[in-house]
């Protein structure tokens, strides 16, 4: 029996009946929520004593939606179409209070009340599309019919939430509480109840409301061609994710059918949907993102607190650091070397702030106080007041040991000290410190204003709560923070390397960059590896290469292409020509390039072939996975998820694909195997299939459990 007390429970004030559900964290509308809420409905029905009916929730929201967890489950009566049908249908008005964010299910269930009204920081959306779906208990229907299609199609298929004063202005709500919302809500519901008896008892026509029930609302006229048009555009935007184009074009039909068409027209899509492959990971990388902030070893432990946030180096790296400290609040205070270069760089970061108020993202005032916030200088004795000095100079040990050696001499004893190194060792570089286990690693992704990925590193040495105070910085700055070891290349580089080396097998055996750059374009990456590696810069890659030339195992295949390449001076989109040419802002495949590709190949006695789309995804989903399992057998990363979360967010891989260990749960861990075996028997060292995949394959487990 389940001592848990019933997360619905019913009370009174006056002749309004209260439906409370209380059912934490987010009162997500469970089985046992929607069965309660009809029982206390169909009760008040039949109350006498009872003249309306307000539905409200305990905790820090509104309902969130329908119960995440619970997909996959037959759903038990009643679903949460029905409950919606029935609240609509109700004899006596009931009314949503909404605080929080009622979302999904949860916005379904006040679009089907008769009356909604909302605190003044709520929030109300339709974001089923980020799992995969759409609104599937009348969302699509009862919207459009409050705000009309184009509002609508623009909620459903961004999954936007709505604040209240806009929710206001259109009309999804009826009125912002101005006192209690409660009692808010219980006057309204009374009226709405002295409206419905006047109608009951032949009142004069001019007083009596019936009940306003949505659905019976007709959709308000719009622009046809200008809503074609809106949906062509974000069936474009989704780059192969489905759930928004299926939602708009739901919402749509809502202008052509009748509730109940329509109601049905929508089941049948979500229903489609729940089943999709898009779905199941989409709704895998929901709570892979709540996962990622677990860490065990930091639980119970505090964060320093960080006010006040030093960036040594204002380059690309860091201006955009400097740029997400500003935007997060912090007050930041940035350090360049020389005054020449304090001044690009307070340049660099005034035009990220600009060009942020240009985009309409923030406002002029905004983008001002900003700047107002962040002193740029070109003396690191300045960051004496910092709470956190975060370093992103250029990438060479001795110049981030001195730097850290002369920062020990300048912050307090109790600053956090975090490097921004991509490649380097933190642990070599936390040693240069007076105190290495105030040293973490703080990897962001370029451009670290825009890219949501950071990975955080332990060195040996980290204390528990300056890795408490890294997490918490990534969680103010809003930054989807991923716990990675000291390795080579942390996770996301090191598993990205294994990827770059395959692609350039793959040139050698027969493929050619632009095939490659196809076959991950249709699996749904915005840019091909090739053209994300002219983007980035040939020379860069060659530069390590060079420096790791002397340690390579010779017993690894080794592609020299690119080598050519940056010998000839084409280091991508940056001199004009790499993988491509660029000629007036266009990239053009190289004949040059199909060559020099030939000739290597045919240097070292590989016969090419033809390599089909399919083979190509394989072999570097199988590259990526196995370079994966040895980080998780290492325990360089915390659970594969988390190396989903890497590439979705910091390598720009479909979220709607779920990441690669997903994918590879998806495809068979055997097929991955076979595809390693195969890579090991053709590449030679260091493509050794890992000993958890192997584990793993033979035991027929799966990365997600
Ligand atoms: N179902 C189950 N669990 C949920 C949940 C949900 N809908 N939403 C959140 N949780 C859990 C979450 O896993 C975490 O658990 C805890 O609540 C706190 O979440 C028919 C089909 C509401 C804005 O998509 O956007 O309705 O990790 O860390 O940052 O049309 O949660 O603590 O164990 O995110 O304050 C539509 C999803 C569902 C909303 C709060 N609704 N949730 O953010 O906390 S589909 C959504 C959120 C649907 C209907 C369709 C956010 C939040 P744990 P959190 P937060």
């Amino acid at each position: 029996m389940d001592s848990s007390p019933h997360p619905v429970t019913v009370r009174k004030r006056g002749a309004v009946c209260l439906i409370v559900i209380d059912h934490p964290p987010v009162n997500a509308a469970s089985h046992a929520v929607r069965s309660g809420v009809m029982q206390a409905l169909l009760a008040a029905e039949t109350d006498d004593t009872v003249s309306a009916i307000v539905i409200r929730c305990e905790g820090r929201t509104f309902v969130a939606g329908a119960d995440i967890r619970e997909f996959g489950q037959p759903p038990g009566d009643p679903t949460l179409p029905a409950l919606c049908l029935r609240i609509e249908a109700a004899s006596k008005p009931v009314v949503a209070a909404i605080h929080g964010t009622a979302l999904g299910g949860g916005c379904e269930i006040a679009l089907a009340c008769h009356g909604r009204i909302a605190d003044a920081s709520a929030r109300l959306g339709l974001p089923e599309v980020k799992l995969g779906l759409i609104p599937g208990a009348g969302g699509t229907q009862r919207l459009p019919r409050l705000i009309g299609v184009p509002a609508a199609v623009g909620m459903v298929a961004t999954g936007r939430m709505m604040a209240a004063a806009e929710a206001l202005d259109r009309g999804l709500i009826d009125a912002v509480a101005t006192g209690d919302l409660t009692s808010d809500a219980v006057s309204f519901a009374e009226k709405l109840a002295g409206d419905t008896a006047r109608a009951s008892e032949g009142a004069d026509a001019a007083m009596a409301l019936p009940l306003r029930r949505t659905g019976d609302l007709p959709v308000p006229p719009f622009d046809a061609a200008a809503i074609a048009t809106e949906i062509d555009v974000i069936e474009r935007k989704a780059r192969g994710q489905l759930s928004p184009g299926v939602g708009a074009r739901c919402v749509l039909a809502a202008a052509t059918m009748d509730l109940a068409a329509g109601l049905a027209h929508e089941r049948g899509a979500f229903a489609n949907l729940l089943a999709s492959e898009q779905s199941a990971a989409l709704r895998h990388v929901f709570f892979a993102e709540r996962a990622a902030s677990r860490v065990v070893a930091l639980e119970g432990v505090a964060a320093r607190p960080v006010n006040c946030v030093g960036v040594a180096g204002a380059g690309t790296m860091g201006a955009g650091i400097a740029v997400a400290l500003a935007e997060a609040g912090y007050q930041v205070i940035v350090a360049e070397r020389t005054q020449d270069a304090a001044e690009a760089g307070r340049s660099r970061i005034e035009g990220l702030h600009q060009r942020a108020a240009e985009s309409g993202r923030i406002s002029q005032q905004a983008a001002a106080a900003r700047m107002a916030a962040t002193i740029v200088g070109h003396d690191i004795a300045a960051f004496a007041p910092c709470d956190l000095v975060i370093e992103a100079v250029f990438d060479d040990l001795a110049v981030k040991q001195d730097l850290f050696a002369a920062l020990s001499g300048i912050v307090r004893p109790d600053a956090v000290l975090a490097t921004n190194t991509s490649y380097l060792d933190p642990n070599q570089i936390g040693a240069a410190a007076s105190q290495p286990e105030r040293v973490v690693g703080l990897h962001f992704f370029s451009p670290a204003h825009v890219m949501r990925l950071v990975e955080i590193v332990a060195t040996g040495q980290t204390a528990p709560d300056v890795l408490a105070t890294a997490f918490a910085v990534a969680r103010r700055l809003n930054k989807l923070a991923v716990l990675a070891g000291c390795c080579d290349g942390f996770i996301g580089n090191r598993i990205f390397s294994s990827y770059r080396k395959q692609c350039e097998y793959m040139l050698e055996d027969g493929a050619l960059p632009h095939e490659i750059d196809a076959a991950m374009e249709a699996f749904g990456l915005p840019m091909g590896p090739f053209a994300v590696f002219d983007l980035a810069g040939l020379d860069i890659a060659w530069a390590r290469r060079k420096r790791l030339a002397a340690t390579r195992n010779l017993a690894e295949r080794y592609v020299r292409i690119a080598d050519q390449l940056c010998e000839l001076g084409r280091f991508g989109q940056k001199s004009g020509a790499g993988w491509y040419v660029y000629e007036n802002g266009k990239r053009r495949v190289d004949a040059g390039v199909t060559t020099i590709i030939e000739a290597e190949a045919q240097r070292s006695g590989v016969q090419r072939r033809s390599i089909g789309a399919d083979e190509i995804r394989t072999r570097i989903i199988a590259a990526m996975v196995n370079e994966g399992a040895r980080i998780l057998g290492e325990g360089m990363a915390q659970r594969a998820s988390d190396i989903d979360l890497v590439f979705i967010n910091g390598y720009g891989w479909p979220a709607w694909r779920g990441g690669p260990m997903f994918q590879a749960d998806r495809m068979g861990l055997g097929t991955i195997l076979e595809e390693v075996e195969r890579m090991q028997a053709r590449d030679g060292a260091g493509w050794e299939p890992a000993p958890l995949l192997v584990e793993m394959a033979r035991s027929g487990r799966l990365f997600g459990g």
